[in-house]
């Protein structure tokens, strides 16, 4: 549909007033009238006006063309993009080529290739340390091979593989390394009894397992009685001990048990002395399968510190609790790329026994793509 667009231009003189209509309304625009202002007119117009040009011009309201100043706005803003939007690609470029100049050989720089999988890594979550793990080992560019795929779903789903295949999973007590008796180690507060509670209820309600626990926290009063409430509610027997001696009767004293859980007390990593002391009572001469239990929703930083401290022991392998908390997993996840022992069980919440399944890169992939999706809805959010 042609409308046509009549507009007025007041100016000081007729070339002013051409120029405005050509800037507004383009060089279609045809000037219908031009008249000199009343001198009235002019007193209440801006100072200076004295010309009055009327201009018309003819538009299509379906193409919804625009003419005039508002389309060369309109240019002049997307070229300020464009540029704006080269100087960012440039930027990051630089950021990226200072950071990888650390982790990578000087002839993988400009790899297409390895900057991809460097991106695509980081977009993980992956922190330095991680990465340098990853990226230290060969990749297709660095065996001479290209990587002919463009596609971003294929090159996520790769590198994903990738992390996932670095971290190492399994290492249940009670099964794989036939320790018929575990023990749940790890900081105040992570979740090691309701962890056990868990696995001791799955053992002995659902598989009809020979279960025996034993507790050596009576520090607290509060403890023994959860404890207590547990071993009440799955008709298993549980045993007190504070001292090596008295654990070592305890485990006697189950010797025809499935499984035998053994719940340490909290210490805080910071505290060698204590640490010496649970590794004093829990040297008895029958193998151990020790749990190292920590909390997805602790920073990397401190979960690295805690795995230092516990080594003590030694730990065989992890248990990561409170997965339904974690908002973020990239600290487990770069832990776990990072970490030496396997991930046995994941928790996901209170309920015993109900919130523990055996660790899998499911799982893990499942969390890490979450992420992914979450970082992109938030980035997206704040560019547009
Ligand atoms: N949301 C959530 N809470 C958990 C999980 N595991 C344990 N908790 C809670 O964390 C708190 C401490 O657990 P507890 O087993 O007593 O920790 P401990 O001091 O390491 O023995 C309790 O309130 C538990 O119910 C989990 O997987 N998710
Ligand atoms: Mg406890």
């Amino acid at each position: 549909m042609i409308e046509m667009r009549v507009k007025i231009f007041r100016a000081s003189n007729t070339t002013e007033a051409l120029r405005m209509v050509k800037e507004e309304m383009g060089p279609e625009a045809v000037i219908l009238r031009t008249r000199t202002l009343e001198r009235s007119e002019a007193d209440h117009g801006r100072p200076g006006d004295n010309i009055e040009v009327t201009a018309a011009v003819d538009y299509d309201l379906e193409a919804t063309s625009v003419s005039g100043s508002a389309f060369r706005r309109q240019e002049e803003l997307y070229r300020r993009w464009n540029v704006l939007e080269k100087e960012l690609c440039e930027i990051k470029d630089a950021l990226w080529m200072l950071e990888a100049g650390s982790l990578l050989k000087p002839e993988l720089y400009f790899n297409k290739e390895v900057k991809d999988r460097y991106s695509c890594l980081r977009g993980f979550g992956l922190n330095r340390s991680a990465l340098t793990r990853l990226m230290s080992r060969s990749t297709t560019a660095e065996n001479g091979a290209e990587c002919v795929t463009g596609d971003h779903d294929f090159s996520i789903r790769r590198y994903l593989l990738e992390v996932l295949d670095s971290i190492r999973i399994g290492g249940r007590g009670g099964k794989g390394d036939g320790a018929r008796i575990v023990s749940f180690l790890g900081p105040t507060g992570v979740g090691k009894t309701t962890s056990m509670a868990k696995l001791a209820a799955l053992a002995a309600v659902k598989r009809g397992k020979r279960v025996a626990m034993i507790t050596l926290d009576t520090f607290r009063i509060a403890a023994v009685a959860q404890m207590e409430t547990y071993a009440r509610i799955m008709s298993v027997p549980l045993e007190v001990a504070t001292t090596r001696e008295e654990l070592q009767a305890a485990v006697s004293r189950h010797s025809d048990c499935d499984a035998v859980f053994i719940d340490t007390i909290g210490r805080s990593p910071n505290n060698m002395e204590e640490l010496k002391e649970l590794k004093d009572i829990l040297s008895i001469p029958e193998k151990i399968h020790h749990y190292l239990v920590l909390s997805a929703t602790t920073q990397y930083e401190n979960l690295i510190h805690a795995e230092k401290r516990f080594n003590l022991l030694p730990f065989d392998s992890y248990i990561f609790t409170k997965l339904d908390e974690a908002e973020d997993p990239t600290a487990m996840i770069n832990f776990l790329v990072m970490g030496e022992k396997p991930v046995s069980f994941f928790t996901m919440g209170q309920q015993v026994p109900e919130d523990i399944e055996p660790a899998s890169k499911r799982r893990l992939a499942a969390m890490m793509l979450n992420r992914n999706r979450t970082a992109e809805a938030e980035y997206r959010r704040e560019v547009v």
